[in-house]
């Protein structure tokens, strides 16, 4: 089958923020269209997202967040190179490398190459008259990734109510990932209700659908979240465990981590210190970006006294970049990756990404981002890529839902079996 058109447009996300939509039509007249996300804690070695702001395309009714630029690069640019081309995945990707050499997809902007590679890859799987998941997975039972969690919400999601961005629960008990998801749901709405009950405001609903609370510390905040997780009748650590994502790049200055609610700054060496002091007193399983994007020394010197269970996670620090990945592999300075399609630019160079994380033992994350839309193709990348785990934020938000719903779906029509990385 042949694409016959290519269409760009500006659509919303989940914070009424301006992002990029592509509509693949093929010859049979089927219509494949895929929207991309978009980060609030962006790292600074991602993927560039074209944005209009500064440029005669800027609407100021959007604050100048408008991607009218993306939008004529697809319509402009990308799709008389793709019309009447063979729907192939690595054809159109290799196209969109040959149209923009650069690595960080600055020509045509990483949200112009995403949305079409994300549009191939929905209208390649349909040719074969396959699910996105399918189209990827082996032969055999599809492999469901364990979900990771936001329970609450700081940082650059929420006012910075917290410093830390995330405190999130892993359901390594579950047996299914239509239980997982039930526990879940309960512990979310338990810790909702705790916190209207002190009186803290409970109606803040963070970016990702996650519960904004303010308290005196990182230890308390996980002491609230272990508190929710044993008054549902769940077992911390055997049923439950914690998960954080520090986002520490958000509040290191170059010199000190500066905890501001808690009135406390650290030199990274101190911060070693302390990651390593509440990774020792709390229930935590994962830990996310416990320091900056470029600070690799400090990585480096948790890793040597972390415990071998821990999973480190870069996020900010890899960027589904595969050669910060290889410098994290030769460094030893973190143990597992997050994969985000849209810090990469491309779906087959994020599959790459992954591949190798897999290749060197590292354990891998699919991730949406704080700004997304009610597509679910990021659950099919998850599972037909069996990556073994997958963060979507909260159980609020049906751009939230959309994803968990498709690994109900998975779960409730396909042979599949529920992975669990934590055994
Ligand atoms: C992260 C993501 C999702 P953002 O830091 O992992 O939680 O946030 O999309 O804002 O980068
Ligand atoms: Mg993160």
């Amino acid at each position: 089958m042949k694409i016959s058109k290519v269409n760009g447009y500006q659509v919303l996300d989940s914070r009424g923020r301006p992002t990029v939509a592509a509509a693949i039509t093929l010859t049979d007249g089927s219509v494949h269209t895929a929207k991309v996300p978009s980060g609030a804690s962006t790292g600074k070695h991602e993927a560039k997202e074209l944005r209009d702001i500064g440029t005669k395309y800027a609407d100021k009714f959007y604050s100048g967040l408008s991607v009218q630029q993306a939008v004529i690069n697809i319509n402009q640019k990308i799709a008389p190179q793709l019309v009447e081309e063979q729907i192939d995945l690595n054809l159109v990707d290799s196209k969109l490398i040959e149209l923009d050499p650069s690595i960080d997809h600055s020509l045509l902007g990483a949200n112009a190459t995403l949305a079409v590679s994300l549009a191939a890859t929905l209208a390649a799987a349909y040719s074969q008259n396959k699910s996105v998941a399918r189209f990827f997975a082996q032969e055999g039972p599809l492999n469901i990734p364990m979900p990771m969690v936001n329970i609450l919400s700081g940082g650059a999601h929420a006012n910075r109510s917290m410093d830390i961005q995330d405190i999130l629960i892993i359901p390594t008990g579950a047996k299914s990932f239509t239980q997982a998801l039930s526990w879940i749901v309960a512990v979310r709405e338990m810790a909702a209700a705790i916190g209207k009950e002190s009186g803290q405001v409970t109606n803040l609903i963070a970016d990702e659908g996650g519960i904004s609370l303010s308290f005196a510390s990182i230890e308390k905040a996980c002491d609230f979240v272990v508190v929710a997780i044993e008054k549902v009748g769940l077992k911390v650590g055997e049923q439950m465990s914690l998960a954080l994502d520090v986002a520490a790049s958000q509040f290191y200055d170059g010199e000190k981590y500066n905890l501001s609610t808690m009135n406390k700054s650290y030199a990274p060496n101190e911060f070693v210190k302390y990651i390593s002091s509440l990774i020792s007193n709390q229930p935590i399983i994962s830990i996310e970006d416990p320091f900056a994007e470029d600070d690799w020394s400090s990585w480096q010197q948790f890793m040597q006294v972390a415990p071998a269970r821990l999973q480190v996670l870069g996020d900010d620090l890899l960027t589904t970049n595969l050669q910060r990945l290889e410098k994290a592999i030769a460094s030893k300075s973190a143990n597992a990756i997050l994969i985000k399609p849209n810090q990469n630019g491309l779906v087959t160079s994020t599959l790459n990404v992954l591949k190798q994380a897999r290749a060197n033992n590292f354990n891998c994350v699919v991730s949406a981002r704080s700004g997304e839309t009610e597509d679910s193709w990021l659950a099919d990348l998850a599972t037909g890529w069996s990556a073994g785990q997958i963060k979507v934020g909260s159980t609020h938000g049906s751009e939230r839902n959309a994803k968990w719903n498709r690994l109900l779906e998975f779960e409730a029509t396909e042979e599949s079996r529920f992975t669990n990385p934590f055994n």
